[in-house]
C-alpha cells in the first residue's frame, strides 16, 4: 500500500482526467469508484499504468490518502467523505488540481442558468479570433485531460456548485455569474443561502488583475452582492440599467478596458432575452481578454447554440418544434415562454424538483393555447395551469404527449418541449428526453411528406 497517495474518488471523466495528469506528473495515483467504470475509462488507465479498483472503495487504503480528489457527482454527505473530513484530508476537485498544474488564463462561468451556452459561445468567439482556447469543466472534459499533453493560453471552464464546492486556491482570471435562481436543494442542505454561498466561490482568490463579471438584473445577485467587498474588477451586464453591458434602443453596448462595441441585438445568432444576457456576458469575458470588438461582434453573429437548448427541431404542416428538453427548472422554462413569438402548445413535467409554477402563470396565460402534462404523476402541474390554458393534456410517454400536442397546434403555432423538470420519471436523462422528442418531429416530416 502505498503512502502519500492521491486518490481519486469515481472514475468518471472528472477523475479519470485528474489520474492522467498527476500520472504525467509523476504522482503516485489510484482510482477508486464505487461503481462499474465504463469501458472507455477502464481502458484508459489501463493503457496509462493507473492502478484502480471498481465495484467499492477499500475504506483502508483511502483513508491513508495524502489528498482525495472527488467527484463532483459524489455527495459531500456521503459517509466515505465524511470521514475523510475527519482525519483531515483535504478534498479537491479536478478543478482544483489543474489549476496547480497551469499557467493559463482561466475563465470560469457559474450560474444556475446558461453555464453551458455562455461557455461555448465565449469558446466559439475565442477560437475563431485564433486564440488557443480549450472547453472544460462541467461540459463534459477535465480540464486535467489536456494539462496531461499541454498547456493552453486559456481555459474556458463551465463550474458547477458542486465543483466550486471543492475548489480552494483555484483562482479565475475572469469569472462569470450568470444568475442564482434555486435548483440542486438537495445538494444543500435544502437552504437556498448554502447554494448562493457554493455559487459566490467563484469569486475567491480573485486580484485587482482579475474581472468578475454579473447579471446586474437578477434580484438574488444584487441582494447577496451588496455585502461582498470587491476586490476584483466588477462588471455588470443589464438589459434595463446602465452598465458595463447594457441595451440602448435597438442596440447592445459593451464597454469594458478602452474596448467598445455597439451591436443591433437583431445581429445576436440566439434568440431571446437569456440569450441577450448570455450574449453580453461573453462579450464582456472576451474584451477581458483584450479580443477585438470585430471579433468579438463575429463570435456573437455566429455561434448556432447549443443542442437541447431552444433547439429548432423542424416545421411540420406549418407547426414549428422546439427542443428546450435542458430547461430543468422554472427559470429556465420562464425565459423560453417569454421568447416565444407565436402561440404555444406546451409540453412540460416531468420529475418535480419542489417547483413553484406560480411565476410561469401570467407567461404561461399570455402565450400558452394548451398544456400536454408529461410525466408518471402530472397532478402537480395540472393543479397549478388548469383554467388558466383552454386545454391541459394528461400523458405518460414521449409518444402519447407528441401525438396530442401535434393534434392540438395549428399552422402557426409553435410545439414547444420545455419541462421545467428533471427527466428521469421517464428518460435516462435531458438529453435522452430531446433526442427522443427531435426524432418523433422526423419521423413525421418524413411520413407527412
Ligand atoms: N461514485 C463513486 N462513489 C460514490 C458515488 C459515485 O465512486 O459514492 C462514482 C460513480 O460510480 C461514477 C462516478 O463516481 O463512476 C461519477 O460519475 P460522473 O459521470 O457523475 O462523474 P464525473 O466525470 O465526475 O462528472 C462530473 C459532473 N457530474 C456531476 O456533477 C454530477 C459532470 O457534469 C461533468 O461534465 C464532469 O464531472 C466533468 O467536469 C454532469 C452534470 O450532470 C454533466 N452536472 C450537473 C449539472 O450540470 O446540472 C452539476
Ligand atoms: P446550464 O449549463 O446552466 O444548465 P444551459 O446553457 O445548458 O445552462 O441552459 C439550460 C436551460 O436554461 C435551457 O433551457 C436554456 O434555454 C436556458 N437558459 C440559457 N441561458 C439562460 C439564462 N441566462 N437565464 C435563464 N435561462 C437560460
Amino acid at each position: 500500500m502505498m503512502q502519500n497517495e492521491l486518490v481519486i474518488l469515481g472514475g468518471g471523466e472528472s477523475g479519470v482526467g485528474a489520474a492522467l495528469l498527476a500520472k504525467a506528473r509523476g504522482i503516485d495515483v489510484f482510482v477508486s469508484d464505487k461503481g462499474t467504470l465504463s469501458d472507455h475509462y477502464r481502458d484508459e488507465l489501463t493503457q496509462n499504468e493507473i492502478p484502480f479498483e471498481e465495484g467499492g472503495h477499500s475504506q483502508t487504503r483511502i483513508l491513508k490518502a495524502a489528498e482525495v480528489v472527488k467527484s463532483p457527482g459524489i455527495p459531500e454527505s456521503t459517509p466515505l467523505i465524511m470521514a475523510l473530513k475527519e482525519i483531515g484530508i483535504p478534498i479537491i476537485s479536478d478543478i482544483e488540481l489543474a489549476g496547480r498544474y497551469s499557467k493559463a488564463r482561466m475563465i470560469g462561468i457559474t450560474g444556475s442558468n446558461g453555464k453551458t451556452t455562455t461557455t461555448m459561445w465565449l469558446h466559439h468567439t475565442l477560437k475563431q479570433a485564433g486564440v488557443d482556447a480549450v472547453l472544460a469543466g462541467n461540459v463534459g472534459v477535465s480540464p486535467c485531460r489536456t494539462l496531461a499533453r499541454r498547456d493552453p493560453q486559456c481555459f474556458v471552464i463551465e463550474l458547477s456548485s458542486f465543483q466550486l464546492d471543492v475548489m480552494f486556491r483555484f483562482r479565475c482570471n475572469t469569472a462569470i455569474l450568470t444568475n442564482i435562481t434555486p435548483d440542486h436543494l438537495d445538494r444543500y442542505d435544502h437552504k437556498f443561502k448554502n447554494y448562493i454561498n457554493a455559487k459566490l466561490r467563484i469569486l475567491r482568490n480573485q486580484t485587482p488583475d482579475d474581472v468578475f463579471i454579473f447579471g446586474g438584473d437578477d434580484p438574488v445577485l444584487k441582494t447577496n452582492l451588496k455585502d461582498v467587498k470587491p476586490v476584483s474588477q466588477w462588471l455588470s451586464f443589464s438589459a434595463t440599467n446602465d452598465a458595463a453591458a447594457k441595451v440602448q434602443g435597438e442596440n447592445m453596448v459593451l464597454n469594458f478596458k478602452g474596448l467598445t462595441l455597439v451591436m443591433p441585438v437583431a445581429d445576436i445568432s440566439l434568440k431571446g432575452r437569456h440569450n441577450l444576457y448570455n450574449a453580453m456576458a461573453v462579450g464582456l469575458a472576451a474584451f477581458s481578454m483584450g479580443l477585438p470588438p470585430e471579433d468579438v461582434r463575429a463570435g456573437l453573429m455566429s455561434f448556432e447554440g447549443v443542442e437541447h437548448r431552444l433547439e429548432p427541431a423542424g416545421v411540420v404542416n406549418g407547426v414549428t418544434y422546439i427542443n428546450d428538453s435542458k430547461a430543468t427548472n422554472i427559470d429556465s422554462t420562464w425565459y423560453a415562454l417569454e421568447s416565444m413569438t407565436k402561440p404555444v402548445i406546451w409540453i412540460a413535467g416531468g420529475t418535480d424538483k419542489g417547483n413553484d409554477y406560480s411565476t410561469l402563470l401570467e407567461l404561461v396565460r399570455q402565450k400558452v393555447k394548451a398544456l400536454v402534462c408529461m410525466g408518471v404523476d402530472n397532478s402537480k402541474l395540472e393543479k397549478a395551469f388548469s383554467g388558466e390554458v383552454s386545454y391541459v393534456a394528461n400523458t405518460a410517454s414521449l409518444d402519447a404527449a407528441m401525438k396530442e400536442a401535434s393534434r392540438l397546434a395549428e399552422p402557426g403555432d409553435v410545439v414547444l418541449l420545455s419541462p421545467a423538470c428533471a427527466s428521469f420519471d421517464l428518460f435516462n436523462n435531458y438529453e435522452h428526453r430531446g433526442q427522443q422528442f427531435k426524432t418523433w418531429v422526423l419521423n413525421n416530416a418524413k411520413e407527412l411528406k
